[in-house]
């Protein structure tokens, strides 16, 4: 390869290297959006995210006991940390508003010292908005009982 090549494939490899990137845009319904100091996008200056996108970033599988179902129950999804991750994320608190408006602010910390999932499933089914869906903030109960208290509950929008 001879010199002038080589300066065009740095060229467009730098982007990439410094961490700011289009993310793809979803194909399915929205299911969250993000918005915020972001540094990727695919929506004007917000994140959106289709199921699929969710369900492909590195996340968790868990069964624990919860305030909001009877028994030991199964959630899985992406790890809050992923998708702060994904978005390019330089906050401090995560403000989590729901369909019905219910809101909590959370520490970022939440997200980077704790598994913290945004789950997808519960039980292995997808969740109507009847179920609390179709996305459940979910601590991780199951590793630690000092979480297991309105402190947490609150969060868990
Ligand atoms: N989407 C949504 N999530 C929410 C809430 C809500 O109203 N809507 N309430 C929060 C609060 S303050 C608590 S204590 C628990 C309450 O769960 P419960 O209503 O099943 O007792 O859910 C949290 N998550
Ligand atoms: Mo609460």
């Amino acid at each position: 390869m001879n010199r002038l090549e080589a300066a065009l494939v740095v060229a467009l490899l730098a982007p990439g290297v410094a961490g700011a990137a289009d993310l793809p845009s979803p194909t399915g319904a929205v299911v969250l959006t993000v918005s915020g100091d972001i540094a990727n996008t695919n929506n004007g200056s917000e994140a959106d995210f289709d199921m699929a996108a969710l369900e492909a970033m590195p996340g968790r599988a868990a069964s624990m006991k919860t305030p909001w179902t009877e028994g030991k129950t199964a959630f899985s999804g992406p790890l809050l940390r992923s998708i702060l991750s994904a978005v390019g994320a330089r906050g401090r608190t995560i403000r989590l508003v729901a369909l019905n408006d219910y809101a909590a602010d959370i520490p970022v910390g939440d997200a980077t010292d704790l598994d913290t999932m945004v789950a997808t499933r519960m039980n292995g089914k997808a969740m109507s908005v009847r179920d609390r869906g179709p996305l459940f903030l979910i601590y991780p109960f199951d590793q630690s009982s000092d979480l297991y208290n309105e402190k947490y509950f609150s969060r868990s929008v």
